[in-house]
């Protein structure tokens, strides 16, 4: 990624393999550059510039071709980064699906171009940033560094650009064997872009013909993460921060990824942390120092064990923390941790919820107006919003969901079982706010343990966790949730459960999205199990199980269960009705979180 500072540079920072491999193209050569892009455009066969290009002939236009297996999924388009980097055109034609999906000709102007760093990115930028440029893009904003998507939703918000693209694949594993992507947001807004526009993108993808490129081309550089600590700035009292933080042992890992530099600047240059006993993994790396920066217990082993806990969450040492964090490739999913305790993210959401009056963006805006939480996030949340008095929105899987409530309902606060956490400061899910606020919310001397146990036992106790079934043949995929639909429409009267399958009418636009899981409900036993396609795998198919138990007035052994354990009981009976050893070949999840 780009280190470079200058305000107009010529050529974008990555720019001089990408000229080279250009001026090769157009019959200037200079020394061969080893750049992906000229790989892509000499493997194009007949791949040429067509000559003419736009009036001032700056512009190259190429012939190309449709390539299939475009079509967004939950947040962007993921692949395998050898798909990115080795198949021919696959960026370009990316790139381009993009610009005419996205209408840029028509006025979006000022992009920021970003990611979080991981291996292909210097590629991937020199491709989006000439694409971008060719098509129209009148001013190209590029960071000084690996970026969040937290940082650049709320530098798009604050500057008011015309949209962000984000080379991330978010918490998939990096490397040139793990995955890429490209997700894009709006502006003003700073939001994931929403399906009819990931829609037009692919169909823009699928009719395409030519590619609009422009070889030379300027980028002025932002920081990002400047426009994002002056956002947390209005969401948070630091003088509390900083109280909360000297009383704490509290430690962050950011996985490698993008988060670990704005987290130093956070903690450490602002709210006066010690680094060495704060920061864990904080040097973003290119392939996450070859670990997968997705921040449960699976993945996060070495903060768990620093709280105590072993891979399910169970006590096995004596922590050596009173709070943890872990962050996700591009600082957007958070897990916390307690001192012998692991916050699940559905409970983490509720007791922020119940304790939102300590929390300045809440607070000095007259108090929450609504909370949300995607389908298969427990009903934690829903029990607090109910003793609040304010309206509980329930949406499908994906952030992008939010951002029509978070315009209507100010302020809000939302969040996913996905290790998502967030409110309307902006419009992505940020890691680090989940951190700030967990601060903000304790009281002195506090421990988190204490906090979810009062919790529970005000609000009763969700018992809740999560199976992925990983790598599963797609076509099997698609017949157990073929039969799950046979069920819900045949179910019988009587039975001691019922099947639907989840529909989602947008209070605010009236847009409806359909087909978005499964939710298998036990009225009597409070039971509930949520069966569903994960949206942001890069091959073959992850079906994930959802596991939810509502005790109301828990006992101690309900307070001090491990949901992994207790739950098993209702994985089996859920798995049993789906008939998963039929469909997948097992009932064993390769991740339980
Ligand atoms: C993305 C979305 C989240 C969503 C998650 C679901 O997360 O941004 O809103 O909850 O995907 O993932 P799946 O479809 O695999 O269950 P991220 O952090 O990967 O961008």
């Amino acid at each position: 990624m780009s280190m470079g500072t200058a305000s107009f540079a010529v050529m974008a920072p990555v720019g001089d393999a990408w000229l080279a491999s250009w001026q090769l193209l157009r019959g200037r050569p200079k020394a061969a550059p080893n750049s992906c892009c000229l790989r892509q455009l000499h493997r194009s066969p007949g791949l040429a510039a067509r000559g003419g290009g736009d009036a001032d002939g700056s512009i190259d236009v190429l012939p190309t071709g449709a390539i299939e297996g475009m079509r967004p999924g939950t947040s962007g388009l993921r692949k395998k980064t050898r798909v990115w980097a080795e198949t021919d055109r696959f960026t370009l034609n990316f790139a381009q699906a993009l610009a005419v999906g996205w209408s840029i000709p028509c006025g979006v102007e000022r992009v920021l171009v970003c990611g979080d760093g991981r291996e292909y990115s210097e590629e991937a930028l020199g491709i989006l940033c000439s694409v971008l440029a060719g098509n129209g893009v009148k001013e190209l904003l590029v960071a000084p560094g690996p970026t969040t998507t937290p940082a650049a939703s709320a530098a798009v918000r604050r500057l008011r650009l015309d949209g962000a693209v984000l080379m991330t694949a978010s918490h998939n594993p990096g490397g040139i064997d793990g995955d890429f992507g490209i997700k894009f947001n709006t502006g003003p807004d700073g939001a994931p872009a929403r399906e009819p526009l990931t829609e037009a993108v692919y169909s823009a993808s699928l009719g395409l013909q030519e590619l609009r490129v422009k070889p030379t081309y300027q980028t002025r550089t932002i920081d990002p993460d400047e426009q994002y600590v002056a956002q947390l700035k209005q969401c948070f009292d630091w003088a509390q921060l900083r109280r909360a933080l000297a009383g704490r042992r509290v430690l962050v890992d950011a996985m490698h990824g993008a988060a670990g530099p704005v987290a130093k600047r956070l903690l450490c240059d602002e709210l006066g942390a010690n680094e060495g006993d704060t920061l864990y993994r904080c040097q973003p790396r290119p392939d996450f120092g070859g670990a997968h920066p997705d921040p449960n217990l699976k993945w996060a082993t070495d903060l768990a064990l620093a709280a105590g806990l072993d891979g399910r969450g169970q006590y096995v040492q004596s922590p050596k923390i009173d709070l943890g964090c872990a962050l996700d490739g591009d600082g957007d999913r958070n897990m916390i941790v307690g001192a012998g305790c692991f916050v699940t993210p559905s409970d983490s959401l509720a007791v922020l919820a119940s304790r939102a009056h300590k929390i300045k963006w809440f607070r000095e805006r007259g108090g929450l107006k609504a909370l949300a939480r995607s389908m298969p996030t427990s009903q934690a949340v829903d029990r607090v919003a109910a003793k609040l008095g304010v309206p509980c929105f329930e949406t499908p899987t994906g952030w992008k969901y939010f951002g029509n409530l978070m315009d209507a309902y100010q302020p809000l606060l939302c969040g996913e079982e996905s290790f998502g956490t967030g409110a309307d400061h902006i419009r992505e899910k940020d890691g680090l706010f989940a951190l700030l606020a967990w601060l903000s919310v304790l009281d002195d001397g506090e421990q988190v343990s204490d906090v979810l146990k009062k919790h529970w036992l005000s609000f009763g106790r969700d018992l809740y966790c999560r199976f992925d079934f990983e790598g599963c043949d797609s076509v099997k995929a698609d017949r157990l949730f073929a039969h799950l639909r046979l069920l819900s429409d045949d179910q019988q009267q009587g039975e001691s459960y019922s099947i639907s399958e989840f529909e989602y009418r947008d209070p605010v636009d009236n847009s409806v999205s359909s087909q978005q899981g499964f939710v298998l409900t036990y009225p009597k036993s409070n039971e509930r199990a949520v069966f569903r396609l994960s949206g942001t795998g890069s091959a073959g198919a992850t079906v994930r199980l959802y596991l939810e138990r509502y005790i109301p007035e828990p006992s101690p052994a309900d307070i001090d269960a491990v949901p992994s354990i207790v739950l098993t009981d209702l994985a089996v009976r859920a798995m049993q009705l789906a008939d998963f050893a039929t469909f997948l070949g097992t009932t064993v999840p390769d991740v339980v979180t």
